[in-house]
Formats: structure tokens, C-alpha cells, sequence
């Protein structure tokens, strides 16, 4: 199959026209303060092309039902629209087997399902997980609850003032000790990708399963979980063009197999009797209950769209504005950029000299921009670097360098403001 096969009409014949490709998000279109809408909060959550939207909607509209449960025609198109998108996803990530891939409410789901299902009846007082100094609190305190429920030990692994990883600290922190090892793919305060290939064999080498948090990378750049090697890895479908609610756990099959169910309820079970219950097969003993349908469906639809474009022409679109907006934000006098690793995601934190980043953070939207202003969910990392917070600009496929001279144009209007 070629690669341009299956295109829809804007995007077929011209693989990265950016404003083609905005034209598909109609939230784009609008005007926020007078201004062009300037969207430089992806890191939080991306907007929704077209496709997404109208997938969801036909969903609704024509094919509703419940789903693995009818014999009408309606549940049937449901399942299959659902487990059409399973398979989609898989493709996706390059996973072996459909099994592995579980539907889950999102990336900080996936994290506390093998916390609780892998992790909680394996580890014992003396074991360890080890973390970095660089995650989101969602890949923390996970494994903060289930230290405290087994007497396991976190452990944490140092980063450099780049906000690389220090890869020495890190391998001398593993040992035969650490059970786990659970990293950011890419950070979603500092945008360092993490050496993931690296990370993984040396959890491997000490017998430790490594999970890799891919909530800020799975939109960025092309995600291949057997060439990683790593035992979980999990996304958010709304950081990913897709709705929200809706997130992915890969699992290699072997490990979900041992894992104990989540939840319980219906569609995880082969059998029920009041004295014992037995499992359903993979993926559903994971997912008890009705799950998000139109989730799956939007998230299979937002799927299609990065991998038409092209996962590496999407990361080659994405360095270049992040070249750009570094150079444009390290001409501005009173400006530190946090997080200057060389291999780098979309992400650009800042502190404005004697501004706090919130009042970075209004500013910039009376011009239109939308960056985010706070500890992103990383309040440990923001006492590494001894700021409270930061002003953060996270890019997304569609934005351009027209983007960064907005926000550039903002935070002079900052500038202007206090330096009066
Ligand atoms: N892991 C990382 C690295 C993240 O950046 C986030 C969300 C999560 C996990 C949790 O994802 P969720 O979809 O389950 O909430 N990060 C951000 C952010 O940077 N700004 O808002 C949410």
C-alpha cells in the first residue's frame, strides 16, 4: 500500500501543507481578544480535527449500541466500529497482538492499572520503583500508593540542569532490587525525549519491567513498542487529536496474562458464581463496564489522521517550529528557557524575569495565545529547578511559525506592562 492511499481529499496530494491541515480543525477558525485563536496548549490537551468530530457524531447518529452484547445490527456495527479502532491503535504502536492493547480512561488510568493489576501483588518491603525527577504526577503517585500498600521503596532518578536524564545516576540506581522502572517518553514540563531504547534494556538487564509514559509523545513522533522493547506503555487519546475520557494501555500479552483484573463487572468475566469468578480473555478482563465507545471510535478516527500525515513528517514539521520559537524566545532579553536537552519534543517552558507565569500566562491570551502558566503536574521537578512555576508553549501539528510570532508579540506585551 502506498502511503498516500486512503487520504482524504484536503490532505491527499500535498503530505504537509500546514494550512491545509488547519483548515481540517474548525476550533482553529475563530478570533479570541480580537486576535486570531493562537493554540500553544497541546502539551494539556490537542484540539480536534474534523474527522474526529464527524466520527463521533455518525457514531451517535447512526450506529449506537452497546457493544460485545447485542445480536442486533446496531450493537454489531458498534462492536466492530469499537474493535475496528483497537486494531487501528495496535497498527499504531506496532504492538504484536490486539490483546495487548487495553482501552482505558486515559494515560494516568493506564499508569495506576499496572500499579494495582501488575505491580500491587509483586512487590514486597525491599523492592523498588524507580521513577525520575522529570515525571508528571500522574506516573508518581501511582507508584507512591501502591510503596505505601506493599512496603516497596520509590526511588528517583536525577536529571541534569539541561533536563536530561542523568543516565549515570540512573543505571547505578538500578539493581536487582527494582522491580520497576516507569519513565517519561517525552516530559511534559521540560520536553526532553528520554533515551527510551536505553532505559528499557537497563531495566531489563536487573530483571525490572520498564512502563514508559507516552502521553506527551505519542502525537510527536513514531511510537514502535516491540523496537522499544518496553513491557506497558500508555497514551492519552486527547493529547492525541482524539476526545477526551478515552487513553490506551499496551501490555505485553505475557504480562497482562499474570496481572490481576482492575475492575471488576461486566465483560471481564467468563463466569460468575456467588463462591468464584473467572476471567474473560484479553484485553476486556480489563475493561469492566460499558467503555467509552465513541471514545475508541474518535480516538481510532484521530489515528488515521496522524498516520496519513506521517508520524515522522508531523516530528519534522514540529523541530522545525521548535527551532524556530527557541531562537525567537532566546533573543528576548529576560527570558530562561527550562529545558535545553538537545533531544527535544515540541515543549517550551519559560520564566520571565520578575513575572509570575501566570499573570505571562494573561497577558499572552489578550493577544489571542493560549500557553499554559503553572507546575504542569510536576511539582517536584519545578523545586529542581527553584522555580513555582512556568509559562509553557506546547505545539501540536498544526501550528506554525506565524504561531510563535504571536506569542512573541505577546510576551513583549508583557515586557512592556512591567517594565513601566
Ligand atoms: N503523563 C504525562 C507526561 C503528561 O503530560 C500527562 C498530562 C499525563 C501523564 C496524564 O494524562 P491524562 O490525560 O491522563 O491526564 N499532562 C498535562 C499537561 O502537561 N498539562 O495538562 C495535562
Amino acid at each position: 500500500m502506498t502511503h498516500a492511499q486512503g487520504l482524504s481529499p484536503q490532505l491527499a496530494g500535498n503530505m504537509f501543507d500546514v494550512e491545509r491541515i488547519r483548515a481540517e480543525f474548525p476550533i482553529l477558525a475563530q478570533t479570541v481578544n480580537g486576535r486570531p485563536l493562537v493554540y500553544l496548549d497541546n502539551g494539556a490537551t490537542s484540539q480536534k480535527p474534523r474527522r474526529v468530530i464527524e466520527a463521533i457524531r455518525r457514531y451517535y447518529e447512526s450506529d449506537n449500541a452497546n457493544v460485545h452484547r447485542g445480536l442486533h445490527a446496531l450493537s454489531e456495527r458498534a462492536t466492530n466500529a469499537y474493535e475496528g479502532a483497537r486494531d487501528t491503535v495496535r497498527t499504531f504502536l506496532n504492538a504484536a497482538d490486539r490483546r495487548e492493547i487495553v482501552f482505558v480512561r486515559g494515560a494516568t488510568e493506564g499508569l495506576n492499572l499496572i500499579a494495582q493489576s501488575w505491580a500491587r501483588p509483586r512487590l514486597q518491603p525491599g523492592d523498588e520503583v524507580l521513577i525520575t525527577t522529570m515525571e508528571h504526577h500522574s506516573n508518581i503517585v501511582p507508584w507512591q500508593l501502591v510503596c505505601r500498600q506493599t512496603g516497596a521503596q520509590l526511588r528517583v532518578a536525577p536529571i541534569h540542569d539541561s533536563g536530561e536524564l542523568d543516565m549515570e545516576a540512573f543505571a547505578n540506581l538500578v539493581s536487582e532490587r527494582t522491580r520497576v522502572v516507569a519513565v517519561a517518553h517525552v516530559s511534559n514540563a521540560l520536553g526532553t525525549i528520554n533515551p527510551a531504547r536505553q532505559i528499557v534494556e537497563t531495566a531489563h538487564i536487573a530483571g525490572a519491567i520498564a512502563v514508559l509514559d507516552g502521553a506527551q509523545a505519542a502525537a510527536h513522533g513514531p511510537v514502535d513498542v516491540r523496537a522499544l522493547g518496553c513491557d506497558f506503555y500508555v497514551l492519552s487519546s486527547h493529547k492525541c487529536y482524539g476526545p477526551t475520557g478515552m487513553g490506551v494501555l499496551y501490555g505485553r500479552a505475557e504480562l497482562l496474562e499474570a496481572a490481576e483484573p482492575y475492575q471488576g463487572g461486566g465483560d471481564m468475566i467468563r463466569t460468575v458464581s456467588f463462591e468464584e469468578s473467572t476471567w474473560n480473555e484479553l484485553p476486556y478482563k480489563f475493561e469492566a463496564g460499558t467503555p467509552n465507545i465513541a471514545g475508541a471510535i474518535g480516538l481510532g478516527a484521530a489515528v488515521e489522521f496522524m498516520t496519513e500525515l506521517g508520524m515522522d513528517a508531523i516530528a519534522a514539521h514540529e523541530r522545525e517550529v521548535l527551532e524556530y520559537a527557541t531562537e525567537r524566545l532566546d533573543e528576548l532579553d529576560g527570558i530562561r528557557i527550562i529545558g535545553t536537552a538537545p533531544e527535544k519534543a515540541g515543549i517550551l517552558s519559560f520564566v520571565v524575569e520578575g513575572v509570575h507565569p501566570h499573570d505571562v500566562g494573561t497577558i499572552v491570551d489578550q493577544h489571542g495565545v493560549a500557553i499554559r502558566a503553572g507546575h504542569h503536574c510536576a511539582m517536584p521537578l519545578m523545586r529542581r529547578y527553584r522555580v513555582p512555576a512556568t509559562s509553557r508553549a506546547s505545539l501540536a501539528l498544526y501550528n506554525t511559525r506565524a504561531d510563535v510570532d504571536a506569542l512573541v508579540e505577546g510576551l513583549h506585551g508583557v515586557k512592556e506592562i512591567f517594565d513601566r
